[in-house]
This record gives structure tokens, C-alpha cells and sequence, in this order.
């Protein structure tokens, strides 16, 4: 019984694919391209829907590669302005918020940031099913899923892509606010253009100390990885969450 239970589709430590996935795509899709940004009508939702269900359908949910999303990724890049983009760790509804009242785009704003954004999904070999029972965990399971390959593919490429001042929230309620081993950390920040300015934003949950700061060990790694690249790097700390919403 272990055995079956092992290979079955109840194996991986994470969620299983969102219930209705496809319809979701779709909605989404028809969603952003008539109402959310209409000068993206052009796109073709069946086209890219297609697209999206082809990368990772019938195959090992462990084995995604870059390769496998490039059909997806050409049929629909980004159109966002490059010196508008807000990047996030640790602090997504933070970002969200803030670039909405500053009228800046994070990767959600973009069309397959926002189709996909909170879904899970994976398939599962020789099936033309979605496995709707687990999925792959980052840490437990295995780092190439197809949900964390899509996030990097997408990230690396809004990062790379960035002009002018990019900006970055992160979360000065952790005790390491700069995590080398996130998306920020492995994939935007090694990506930047040379000669982008990265402004770091340091804010923590209002009420309670920051923990982490400018000048500590974090940043100060961050800082370096930037030099490395001729990134330009501006940092305020002692943001509570609050006051960094009111008054930015
Ligand atoms: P994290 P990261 N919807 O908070 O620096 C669902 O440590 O790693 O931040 N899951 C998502 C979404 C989304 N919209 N976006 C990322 N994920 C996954 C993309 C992804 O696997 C943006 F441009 C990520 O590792 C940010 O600047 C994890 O959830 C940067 O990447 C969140 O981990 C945030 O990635």
C-alpha cells in the first residue's frame, strides 16, 4: 500500500494543480487582453492557453527546463514600461499595493504574471490529465517544477529586460531580508542591466521592530552581487509598513 501511495498521485509535498485550471487561463487570458490592457487585444488566448497546457502536460512534473516555456514565453511578452517595474520578496501584497498607487507594474501586471499568478499546476507522465492532488514541492520535492521553472523564466527575463530605476520591496521583518536562494536573489538581482539603478525599500509589519537593516549582512551581500554588475544601488530601511504605503 506504501508503494502505491508513493507512485501515485498523491506523491509530491506540495498542492495539487487549482481546480479548473484551464478555464481559469482562459478567463484570465480574454480578461487582460479586452479589458486590462486592450493594446494587447492582438494576443490569440487559445493560441496561448494552448501554449501554456502543452509545457508541462504528460510529463514528469520534476523535469521542467526553460526550453519547455518558450513557446509560451514567445507568444506572449511583456509589453510593460522597463522603467516601471517593481520587484518583491517575501512582501508580494505589499508590492502589489504599492505599485498600484504609484501606477508601477510588478510581474503580475504582465500578461503570463498575470495568468498565472496564486495557480498551481502540474501533469503527470502519459496522462493528458492535470494532477489535482499534489504537486511538487521546491524544497521536499524537487527544485526544476514546473511552477517554480515558470516563475524564473518569467522573472529572469522582467528583470533583464528593466530600465532606469528598478525597485525592490523586501521584508525587514525577517531576520534576512535579502535571500540569496530566492527568485530575487538567484534570478532578478544577478540579471539586472549594468547601469540600472536598484532602490531597495526595507519595510517591516507596523508595530514591531525591523529586524534586518542597510547595513547588515544581507544587503550587504546584495550590495556586492550589484557592484559585481555595475548596478547603481540606492537602500532606505526603518520602513514600517504603513508609513511606507502613505507616504512614498
Ligand atoms: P518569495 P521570490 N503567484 O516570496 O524572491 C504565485 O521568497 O522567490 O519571493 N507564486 C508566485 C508568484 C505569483 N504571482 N510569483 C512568484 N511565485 C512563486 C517574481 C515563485 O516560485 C517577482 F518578480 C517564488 O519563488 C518577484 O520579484 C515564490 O512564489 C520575485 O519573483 C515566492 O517566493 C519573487 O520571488
Amino acid at each position: 500500500i506504501y508503494k502505491w501511495y508513493r507512485s501515485g498521485l498523491n506523491r509530491w509535498h506540495g498542492p495539487g494543480s487549482t481546480p479548473d485550471f484551464q478555464d481559469i487561463i482562459e478567463d484570465r487570458c480574454y480578461n487582460y487582453t479586452q479589458r486590462i490592457r486592450p493594446d494587447s487585444r492582438s494576443r490569440n488566448c487559445q493560441e496561448i492557453k494552448q501554449a501554456f497546457m502543452s509545457a508541462f502536460i504528460s510529463k514528469d512534473p520534476c523535469k521542467a527546463t526553460k526550453e519547455d516555456y518558450r513557446r509560451l514565453i514567445d507568444l506572449a511578452d511583456p509589453t510593460v514600461p522597463c522603467n516601471k517595474r517593481v520587484l518583491w520578496s517575501k512582501t508580494k501584497e505589499l508590492a502589489r499595493e504599492y505599485a498600484k498607487l504609484r501606477g508601477l507594474v510588478t510581474l503580475e501586471d504582465t500578461l503570463l504574471g498575470f495568468l498565472a499568478d496564486r495557480l498551481h499546476w502540474c501533469g503527470e507522465p502519459g496522462s493528458p490529465d492535470l494532477n489535482t492532488w499534489s504537486c511538487p514541492d521546491w524544497e521536499k520535492d524537487c527544485r526544476t517544477n514546473y511552477r517554480s521553472v515558470f516563475w524564473e523564466v518569467l522573472s529572469e527575463r522582467f528583470a533583464e529586460s528593466a530600465c532606469g530605476t528598478v525597485q525592490v520591496l523586501l521584508n525587514g521583518s525577517l531576520e534576512n531580508a535579502f535571500d540569496e536562494m530566492s527568485i530575487f536573489g538567484r534570478v532578478e538581482a544577478p540579471n539586472l542591466k549594468p547601469m540600472v539603478t536598484l532602490q531597495v525599500w526595507l519595510v517591516h509589519d507596523p508595530g514591531k521592530p525591523p529586524r534586518d537593516s542597510c547595513s547588515g549582512s544581507s544587503i550587504k551581500k546584495l550590495k556586492s552581487i550589484l557592484s559585481e554588475r555595475n548596478v547603481r544601488f540606492i537602500c532606505r530601511d526603518n520602513l514600517s509598513r504603513d508609513l511606507f504605503l502613505r507616504s512614498s
